[in-house]
């Protein structure tokens, strides 16, 4: 009995090790990248126009990834976002939008509300958890969104199809 109970822990160790190194593996990977470009690529590269008009492309793809964590405006100045899907798969089973919450809204509550909307594109009818959205698109189309940057602060913004806003999220800073 004790060579079978020692021979379940060895190996629930060996398991539990696996585990841990896989997990950790991609935290090493994003912090190696931080490292060495001192210039994040992930953050947006807005291109204020004559009008003053702050131009953002984001891209996503069927990786369920979007290009851009990261949106920094002032507060009062006009958006132009720009939501690409460079994917090939349909908006049924791989739609993306880009839905910019207001503050001290819970991610995971909205993404909730936002699956039992599928009639609205996973956009809660009359919510207010909502600053602006695109519409849902698929793989080889474009949307874009304009709105008007809300009060200083830290806003999320995500995909709210189902399960994408894990990966699928970013922050709009607002100065
Ligand atoms: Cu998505």
């Amino acid at each position: 009995m004790k060579q079978v109970f020692i021979a379940l822990l060895i190996s629930s160790i060996i398991i539990g090790c696996g585990k841990t190194q896989k997990q950790e593996a991609p935290l090493k990977t994003t912090q190696e990248t931080v490292k060495t470009k001192k210039v994040s690529t992930e953050e947006s590269n807005v291109v204020v126009d004559a009008n003053g008009v702050a131009n953002v492309l984001i891209q996503s793809n069927d990786g369920m990834r979007f290009d851009i964590r990261k949106i920094k405006v002032k507060s009062g100045q006009k958006i132009r976002l720009t939501l690409k899907h460079t994917g090939k798969l349909g908006k049924k089973i791989m739609g993306h939008n880009v839905v910019f919450l207001r503050k001290n809204v819970k991610l995971s509550t909205f993404a909730v509300k936002a699956m039992a909307a599928k009639d609205n594109d996973y956009i809660p009818e009359e919510t207010e958890d909502v600053i602006a959205h695109t519409k849902m698109i698929g793989g080889g189309e474009t949307t874009s969104l304009e709105f008007i940057a809300p009060d200083a602060g830290t806003y999320d913004y995500i995909c709210s199809f189902p399960g994408h806003y894990g990966l699928m999220k970013g922050k709009l800073i607002v100065e």
